[in-house]
């Protein structure tokens, strides 16, 4: 058994469009409006899935769930297109954001678990209600690419009392992946300018769901600053990888406290925190420098996979150059284009879910090889559409564009059983 970090994108889903449903999140309020370009959005994402299989990494992906989901609508008594309140419910029932699978569920790989198996918990997402109806579909798709129940104990979100965003309010550190690691749960205290959308017990629920060792697990608060200044999940001010945790100094309600925390669960643990000096709260959560894929390469070093918007952020560039020129862990800083993806305020972090597992026990149609991303993206280009404008969410004639594209991928990846 050989267990190895897999991260699984998110497919940017046919339906991609800006409607401004994210309060807290700056990117999506600020981009509400704007047309949308569906089959690029999909296209990065897999040239970034490319990127990260060419560096020699394991590589799986998730399908788009059903869009627009009818039954969200009709559940809601959605009937009058002209009430701007039912107009933004019905954007809802056809957003595209299930392609951020780092907020589809939180993982506990099998070494940190009481019945040594990995499990995954979904997350119920209820504090935005576009989001809100993701879980069921979710589950689904998660039951099936990790049906091996000898292996994997898959979870239903726990209940909507709780908010819970999944894997992006989650980190696991550990001498390396197959080792036993701690796990950091984060969470907000609500009553701030924006929704805190993990809840503390939602997490600790998880926690207890997964059969975590309380002496390797934390509850960590998120800074209120971080959330009132748009850091609307922890993952996009801190990400970790193994020993090491990169982190904005502005991160959590305790610093001090929580590196102590980390450190005395872990001794190896290394921290490495970027100052306000250096890059503001404002330019860390704008460009998403946190929001990257903090890799280990086959070669042991670690990566940094960005977006283009922090490479392109010159407080941002000049801390990066400084930190490559340095002796830290982090060796290779490495952007890519998701600016499709960002624009709604996802950076390479939310599109993917991690998981430390064997592949041989996983479901062989979610993971890629550079064959089966080019059949995927022979679909994309033929079958996405190129732009949606808001005046196009709503009518039948983008429904049944959307409903074909999503057929035509899943026939393409051999997953009929989630039609
Ligand atoms: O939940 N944006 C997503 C972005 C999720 C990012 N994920 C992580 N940080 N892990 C969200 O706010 C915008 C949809 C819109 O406005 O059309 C949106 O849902």
């Amino acid at each position: 058994m050989t267990l190895v970090e897999i991260n699984f994108d998110g497919l940017v889903g046919p339906s991609h469009n800006y409607a401004g449903l994210s309060l807290g999140n700056l990117a999506s309020a600020s981009h509400g409006g704007d047309p949308s370009y569906p089959r690029a959005a999909a296209l990065q994402g897999l040239d970034k899935m490319r990127h990260n299989l060419a560096l020699g990494l394991v590589q799986g992906f998730f399908a788009p769930l059903p869009r627009p989901n009818d039954g969200f609508t009709a559940a809601l008594g959605v009937l009058d297109a002209g009430d701007p309140a039912q107009v933004r419910l019905r954007a809802a029932a056809w957003s595209a954001s299930a392609m951020w699978t780092a907020n589809a569920a939180t993982v506990s790989p099998a070494p940190d678990t009481a019945d040594g198996r990995c499990h995954l918990t979904a997350a119920n997402l209820v504090t935005m209600p576009h989001r809100s109806h993701e879980w069921p579909d979710t589950v689904r798709q998660l039951r099936l690419a990790f049906a091996a129940t000898a292996h994997f104990a898959v979870h239903d979100a726990v209940p909507a009392c709780f908010g819970d965003e999944g894997a992006a309010n989650h980190m696991r550190m550990a001498a390396h992946h197959a080792a036993p690691g701690i796990e950091l749960f984060v969470y907000g205290r609500p009553g701030g300018r924006f929704p805190a959308r993990q809840h503390e017990q939602a997490s600790r629920a998880v926690a207890r769901l997964h059969g975590l060792d309380p002496a390797r697990t934390l509850f960590i608060e998120q800074s209120g600053e971080a959330i009132a200044a748009g850091a609307f999940h922890n993952d996009v001010v801190a990400v970790a990888n193994e020993r090491v945790l990169f982190t904005h100094e502005a991160a959590f309600a305790d610093p001090e406290g929580t590196y102590t925390a980390i450190r005395a669960a872990l001794p190896e643990a290394e921290i490495v925190v970027v100052p306000t000096s250096a890059v503001s709260l404002a330019d860390a959560i704008k460009s998403y420098l946190f929001n990257g894929q903090l890799l280990t390469l086959p070669g042991g070093e670690m990566g940094l996979v960005i977006p283009l918007e922090a490479w392109e952020t010159p407080s941002v560039r000049g801390w990066l150059d400084t930190m490559l020129a340095s002796n830290g862990p982090i060796r290779r800083v490495l952007p890519v284009d998701v600016r499709q993806s960002m624009a709604n305020g996802g950076g390479p972090a939310c599109l993917r879910l991690r998981v430390v597992a064997d592949p041989a026990t996983i479901d062989p149609r979610f993971l890629l090889d550079p064959a089966r991303i080019d059949t995927l993206s022979a679909v994309i280009a033929a079958h996405w559409p190129e732009q949606i404008d808001p005046a196009d969410i709503g009518t039948d004639t983008l429904a049944r564009t959307v409903r074909a594209a999503r057929g035509a991928l899943l026939d393409a990846a051999g997953l009929g059983e989630l039609a």
